[in-house]
C-alpha cells in the first residue's frame, strides 16, 4: 500500500473531517485509493480542495465556504480526487489488445479502473479496435464529417462537470455551426428545478446561500441522500442541530447520512460519544408520495391559522403570492384519508411537521432526486413552495428553496448557455459579437435526443463528458439504436460502455481533470464554476498531467470548432485557446449582470454570488407573484394502485459517482460486495414468498407496450415502506422507460418506475 492509500495518512490531512464521519469514511476513502492507485501529489491536492487558490472539487456541487476547514473535502470529493488522479493508464496498447465488442461486455467499474485515457482514438471498423491517432487527424476528420451532417440532426451533449470556460465557448460552436441540441446532465436531474421552480417562484435555481443554514430553525428535507451525495452538507446541518434546529427528512430510505453523524473533529465521538441526531422527524414516505405528504403538513397548518389564528404570513401572502384561494379550496376538498393513503404517512405524523412548522420562525426546504425524477416531480416541487409560502418563508433570511445540485458545474453550465432553449440565451448579444446566426427555434433535450436516435433522426454526437447511452433510460434499445448514427465523438477522461458504441466514424478525445496543470504559454489557466448556491469561483489544477498527448476540454471545443466552421474574424478559437481571460471577458460580455469584473472576483474567498431575484421577492413568474399551484396528480408516480406493481427506485451507492463505480461498498446502507440486487421490506418479501439473497428478475410494468426486464437481482431484506423496491443505477436503467418524465420539464421519473417481480 503506497502512502497515500492508508487511512492513516488520509487522517494525517489536518483535521480532515469526512463527513457522514467516523473511521468509516477514512477506510471508505482509503478503498478506492487503493482502486484508483491514485500519484503520491494527490493528497497535497486533497489538501487545497475546495479553498482559494486550490482546485475545485469535481464531486458535487455543494458550496466552498469563505472560511474552509483545515480539510474542506468529504469521502466522496476526495474519492473523485483520487480516482481522477490515478497512476493507470488505459492507452493504445490497452485497445491493441481488447476489441470493442469484447470491451463493450466489461462492467463501468471493470472499464473505469483500467484508468486514464491517454491519447485520442479512432474506431477501426476492420479490427474493431480503437486505434491511435493524432490531434490534427481527430480534429480535421470530425471537422469534415459534421460540415457533411445536417447540423439539425447533430447533438452537443454535456456532463455538468466542463467548467464554464469550455461550457461556454461549447454553446457558441453548436449555435455557429447552427443548432441548439444542447442537452445537458442536468436534463436528467434538475431540469424539474429549472422549469418546475421558476414556473413558481420565477428563479430556476436554488434560493439559499450557506449563511441561511446558520439562521433557520426548521428545514425540511425531501428525497435527498446527503450521507452519500454531498456530505458537507452535513457540517452545517449539524450545525443546525446543535442550535436546536428542527430537521425532517422526507424519504422512503432512512438514509444513514440524516439519521445520525460522526463528526471525526471531536475526537471523543469517533471513539465513545453518540453521533449528533440529525432528523428529528424521519418521515418514511412512500415513493411518489410528497405531494400528499407535503398537502398534509400545509392543511395542519390551515387548519391552525383556522383555530388558532396568526400563522400565516398574510401581508406576505397578499403582497407576493397568486393562486392562494384555489389551492386552499382543492386542499380542503382532498381529505386526510387520501393524503395518507398517498403519503403512506400517519395523519398524526403530518400534523406534528404542520404544528411544528406553524411555529417555526425560518424555514428551509431542501430537496434533491427523490423530488425531481418524478412524472409529477415539478408539482412536488410545486407542493414544497406552496408550504414554504404559507409562512413567507422565501426571500428572507434562514429560509428558501434549495435543490441540491449534482454535478459539479451543471448550474453553470446552464447559467452560461447550455441549453437548448434559445429564449433562455441573449441570441442578439450573440449574433453581434461573433458575427453568427444562432438558432431560434428549440432543440432537443436529452429525451427528445433519445426519441431522435430510437427513430433514427439523429446523425451525429459529440460528448463534452459523461456516459449518456448509460445514463438515460431504456437503456437496451438505446444501446441499439446508438452505433446507427454517422459520427460519435466522446471528450472523455475514461473508458466507459457509451464508448463502446461506436458510430460509423467514432472518436475519443481524452482531457485533461481539474487537478491537473494547464498550462499555455508557461502561465496555468485558471477554470470557473458554479456551486448550488450561485456562487462562482476559480479552480486551479497544479498536478503534471497524466499524459503529454492530453488536452484541455477548451483546447479540445476549441480545435473541434476551428476545423469545423468557416474563417471567421470574430471566432478567435486558437486566441481563446491560449488564455482563457479572454473566454471570461466574454462571458462577461454576454452575461454582465451575473459576471461583471469576473476576473478580479473569480478567486475571493467564498467565491463570488450572482444573486437571484427570488431571494430578494422579485418574483420572474408569468403572474409576476410567486404562484400557489394545484398539482395535476396527487401522486407524484402517477401510477394509481394495481397490485403487483412496484415502485422502483433507482439510486446511487456510496461508492459511485453516477455511472462511475469506484467500488462495490454502499457502506452507509450497509450493503457490500454486490450492485445487482434489490431492497425490499421484509412484509412484502414474505408476501411473495422470497428468501434473503433469492436472485430475482423485474419486469418493466409500464403501460407503453415495451417488454423490459433485468435479471440476477439479488433480494435484500431492507426497511422501505410496502410496494416500494430500491436499487442501482445505471444497472436497472433498462426498466426505465422513456415515456415516463415530468410533464413539465421533460426529465426522465427515475424514481416510481412501475415494476413486476418475475420469480
Ligand atoms: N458520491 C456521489 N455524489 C454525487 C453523485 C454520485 O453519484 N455520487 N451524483 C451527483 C449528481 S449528478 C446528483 S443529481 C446528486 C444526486 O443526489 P440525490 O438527490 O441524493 O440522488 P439519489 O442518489 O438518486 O437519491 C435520491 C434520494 O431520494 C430518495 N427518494 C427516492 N424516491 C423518493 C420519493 O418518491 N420521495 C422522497 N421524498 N424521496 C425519494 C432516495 O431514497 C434517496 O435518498 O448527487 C451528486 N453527488
Ligand atoms: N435510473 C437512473 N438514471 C439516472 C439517474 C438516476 O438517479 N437513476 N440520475 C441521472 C443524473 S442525476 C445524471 S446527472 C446523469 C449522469 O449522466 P452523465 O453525466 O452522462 O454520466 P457520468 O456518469 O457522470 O459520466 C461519467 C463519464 O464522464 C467522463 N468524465 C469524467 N470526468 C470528466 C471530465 O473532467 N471531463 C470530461 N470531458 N469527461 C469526464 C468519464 O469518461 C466518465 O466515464 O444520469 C442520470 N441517470
Ligand atoms: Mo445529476
Amino acid at each position: 500500500m503506497s502512502e497515500d492509500q492508508n487511512p492513516e495518512t488520509i487522517r494525517e490531512i489536518e483535521g480532515y473531517d469526512g463527513p457522514v464521519g467516523g473511521w468509516g469514511s477514512a477506510k471508505g476513502i482509503a478503498a478506492v485509493g487503493r482502486t484508483a492507485r491514485s500519484t503520491p501529489g494527490a493528497l497535497e491536492t486533497l489538501r487545497r480542495q475546495n479553498k482559494p487558490g486550490g482546485m475545485m472539487c469535481v464531486s458535487c456541487a455543494w458550496a466552498k465556504p469563505p472560511n474552509p476547514h483545515p480539510a474542506e473535502f468529504c469521502e466522496n470529493g476526495a474519492k473523485a480526487t483520487l480516482w481522477d488522479l490515478t497512476v493507470s493508464r488505459c492507452g493504445p496498447d490497452f485497445f491493441r489488445d481488447h476489441a470493442v465488442s469484447e470491451l463493450a461486455t466489461w462492467t463501468e467499474f471493470e472499464l473505469e479502473r483500467e484508468g486514464r485515457l491517454t491519447h485520442p482514438l479512432r474506431y477501426d471498423a476492420g479490427s474493431d479496435r480503437y486505434v491511435e491517432a493524432t490531434w490534427e487527424e481527430a480534429f480535421d476528420t470530425i471537422g469534415a464529417e459534421l460540415r457533411k451532417l445536417d447540423p439539425k440532426k447533430v447533438t452537443f451533449y454535456a456532463s455538468g462537470k466542463a467548467a464554464l470556460e469550455p461550457s461556454f465557448l461549447y454553446g457558441v460552436f453548436a449555435r455557429a455551426y447552427g443548432h441548439t441540441n444542447l442537452p445537458d446532465s442536468s436534463n436528467m436531474c434538475h431540469e424539474t428545478t429549472s422549469v418546475g421552480l421558476k414556473k413558481v417562484i420565477g428563479s430556476p435555481v436554488g434560493t439559499c446561500v450557506l449563511d441561511d443554514f446558520d439562521h433557520c430553525d426548521m428545514i425540511i428535507h425531501v428525497g435527498q441522500n446527503p450521507g452519500t451525495n454531498s456530505p458537507r452538507i452535513l457540517h452545517p446541518l449539524q450545525k443546525a442541530v446543535e442550535r436546536g434546529c428542527c430537521i425532517v427528512a422526507i424519504n422512503p430510505l432512512r438514509e444513514k447520512g440524516l439519521l445520525e453523524f460522526a463528526n471525526p473533529q471531536s475526537p471523543w465521538q469517533m471513539t465513545v460519544g453518540a453521533p449528533t441526531e440529525i432528523a428529528d422527524c424521519y418521515l418514511q414516505v412512500r415513493v411518489g408520495g410528497d405531494i400528499a405528504a407535503l398537502t398534509g403538513i400545509a392543511k395542519h397548518v390551515l387548519a391552525l391559522e383556522e383555530t388558532q389564528g396568526g400563522v400565516l404570513d398574510h401581508d406576505f401572502l397578499q403582497t407576493h403570492c397568486a393562486g392562494l384561494q384555489d389551492w386552499m379550496d382543492w386542499v380542503s376538498a382532498t381529505p386526510w384519508d387520501r393524503l395518507e393513503q398517498v403519503s403512506g404517512l400517519t395523519r398524526a405524523e403530518m400534523e406534528r411537521i404542520g404544528a411544528h412548522y406553524a411555529k417555526a420562525k425560518a424555514v428551509m426546504g431542501i430537496y434533491g432526486m427523490g423530488v425531481t425524477q418524478h412524472v409529477y416531480g415539478s408539482d412536488s416541487i410545486g407542493a414544497l413552495v406552496n408550504l414554504l409560502l404559507l409562512r413567507g418563508n422565501i426571500g428572507r433570511k434562514g429560509a428558501g428553496c434549495s435543490p441540491v445540485r449534482g454535478h459539479s458545474n451543471v448550474q453553470g453550465q446552464r447559467t452560461v448557455g447550455i441549453t437548448e432553449k434559445p429564449k433562455l440565451v441573449p441570441n442578439d448579444t450573440l449574433r453581434d459579437l461573433f458575427g453568427i446566426k444562432p438558432p431560434t427555434e428549440e432543440g432537443w433535450n436529452t429525451t427528445t435526443f433519445v426519441e431522435a436516435l430510437l427513430e433514427g433522426e439523429a446523425q451525429g454526437f459529440i460528448g463534452l463528458g459523461g456516459n449518456l447511452a448509460r445514463a438515460v433510460p431504456d437503456q437496451d434499445r438505446v444501446a441499439e439504436a446508438w452505433g446507427q448514427m454517422p459520427l460519435t465523438v466522446h471528450v472523455a477522461t475514461r473508458l466507459n460502455r457509451t464508448h463502446l458504441m461506436p458510430g460509423k466514424s467514432s472518436w475519443i478525445l481524452p482531457c485533461l481533470v481539474r487537478a491537473e496543470e494547464d498550462l499555455k504559454n508557461r502561465e496555468n489557466q485558471q477554470v470557473t464554476i458554479e456551486d448550488s448556491f450561485s456562487h462562482i469561483y476559480g479552480s486551479i489544477g497544479k498536478r503534471t498531467p497524466a499524459a503529454r498527448t492530453l488536452k484541455s476540454e477548451v483546447d479540445i471545443v476549441c480545435g473541434l470548432a476551428a476545423a469545423t466552421l468557416p474563417p471567421n474574424p470574430k471566432l478567435a478559437w486558437d486566441e481563446w485557446a491560449r488564455d482563457y481571460s479572454r473566454i471570461r471577458a466574454l462571458i462577461e460580455t454576454v452575461y454582465p449582470d451575473d459576471f461583471r469584473d469576473f476576473e478580479a472576483r473569480m478567486n475571493q474567498p467564498g467565491g463570488f454570488y450572482r444573486g437571484n431575484p427570488a431571494r430578494e421577492r422579485e418574483w420572474k413568474t408569468e403572474t409576476g407573484k410567486a404562484q400557489f399551484t394545484v398539482p395535476a396528480d396527487l401522486d407524484a408516480t402517477g401510477l394509481g394502485e394495481t397490485p403487483g406493481i412496484y415502485r422502483l427506485v433507482t439510486l446511487r451507492s456510496n461508492d459511485q459517482f453516477n455511472t462511475t463505480v469506484y467500488g462495490m461498498s454502499d457502506r452507509l446502507r450497509g450493503i457490500e460486495g454486490d450492485r445487482m440486487l434489490i431492497m425490499m421490506s421484509p412484509q412484502d418479501m414474505e408476501a411473495e414468498g422470497l428468501k434473503p439473497e433469492q436472485r430475482i428478475a423485474l419486469q418493466g410494468a409500464a403501460d407503453d407496450g415495451i417488454a423490459r426486464q433485468v435479471e440476477g437481482l439479488r433480494v435484500l431484506p431492507y426497511d422501505l415502506p410496502r410496494g416500494c423496491i430500491a436499487g442501482y443505477f445505471p444497472e436497472l436503467n433498462p426498466l426505465s422507460p422513456l415515456s415516463r418524465r415530468d410533464k413539465l420539464s421533460d426529465t426522465p421519473a427515475a424514481k416510481g418506475i412501475p415494476v413486476r417481480l418475475a420469480v
